[in-house]
């Protein structure tokens, strides 16, 4: 019953979202915002929401290189990768109207984006991949963003050095159309290494902020009492800028 309203409200959030994701609430306001202020901010907009460069299929780096976590040190995860991940959820919470709890399946059946993008490391390395799976706008609208919430953190099952890998990014990267949650890379399912069964793919911004072993996405209004505070793993340890823009 559960799992057939999650996706009763995606379908009802995906026909209500046909629309471009410029005209989306948020990007709405966004946009609103900059109604007669001055050509920088507009500038800044425009370069902001402007897709990421996208590859033809004979770039593609097929092994796709494995960084930071490359595993889930658990038995449950084990279990879970043997069985193909039956089990796996994406939460959707904190600042919506109707949260929800999804199954790969549910992730697969929804209308998908796929986009062959270059992934930049900040330790100096790059690699060109081919990327599949749902765009976060459509979750978000599925779920009913609240006004409060500025934010989207993205909640990960991998520690590193006893700490959760998190990320956090604004509304602007949330509502951007190539902002997916990829569950294919390359044409099959997401490897372990990877981030298996999903992690997110956020085109504009540098390797550390596409989380990996995804299980949660949460709208918040802050990024202050989140862990650190500073809105991410390598964020609070490293002084990692938060807004990665390449
Ligand atoms: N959960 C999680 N996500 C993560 C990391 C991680 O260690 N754990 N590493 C980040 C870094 S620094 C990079 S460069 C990319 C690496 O993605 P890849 O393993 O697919 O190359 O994942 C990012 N997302
Ligand atoms: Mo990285």
């Amino acid at each position: 019953m559960k799992r057939r309203s999650a996706i009763a409200v995606l379908a009802a959030g995906f026909l209500a979202g046909c629309k471009k994701v410029q005209e989306s609430a948020p990007m709405k306001r966004l946009f609103a915002a900059n109604d007669g202020f001055h050509e920088g901010l507009h500038n800044v907009l425009g370069r902001r929401t402007a897709l990421a460069r996208e590859y033809p299929a004979s770039m593609i780096d097929r092994n796709f290189r494995g960084n930071g976590s490359r595993t889930v040190d658990t038995p449950e995860y084990r279990a879970q990768l043997a069985a193909g991940f039956p089990d796996w959820k994406l939460e959707v919470g904190g600042l919506v109207d109707t949260p929800l709890s999804l199954t790969l399946d549910n992730i697969r059946r929804l209308p998908q984006r796929t986009q062959i993008t270059r992934h930049d490391c900040v330790e100096g390395w790059s690699a060109i991949g081919e990327w599949q799976g749902p765009q976060l706008s459509m979750l978000l609208e599925a779920a009913g963003l609240k006004p409060e919430a500025r934010f989207i953190v993205f909640r990960c099952a991998d520690t590193l050095s006893g700490r959760r890998y998190y990320e956090s990014i604004d509304m602007v990267d949330a509502m951007h159309p190539q902002t997916i949650v990829a569950h294919r890379l390359n044409g099959e399912d997401l490897p372990e290494k990877n981030g298996a069964p999903l992690r997110m793919r956020i085109e504009r911004q540098l390797g550390y902020k596409h989380a990996k072993y995804l299980t949660g996405i949460e709208a918040v209004a802050s990024l202050d009492d989140i862990e650190g505070g500073k809105g991410g793993y390598w964020e609070d340890r490293s002084g990692y800028q938060w807004y990665a823009g390449i």
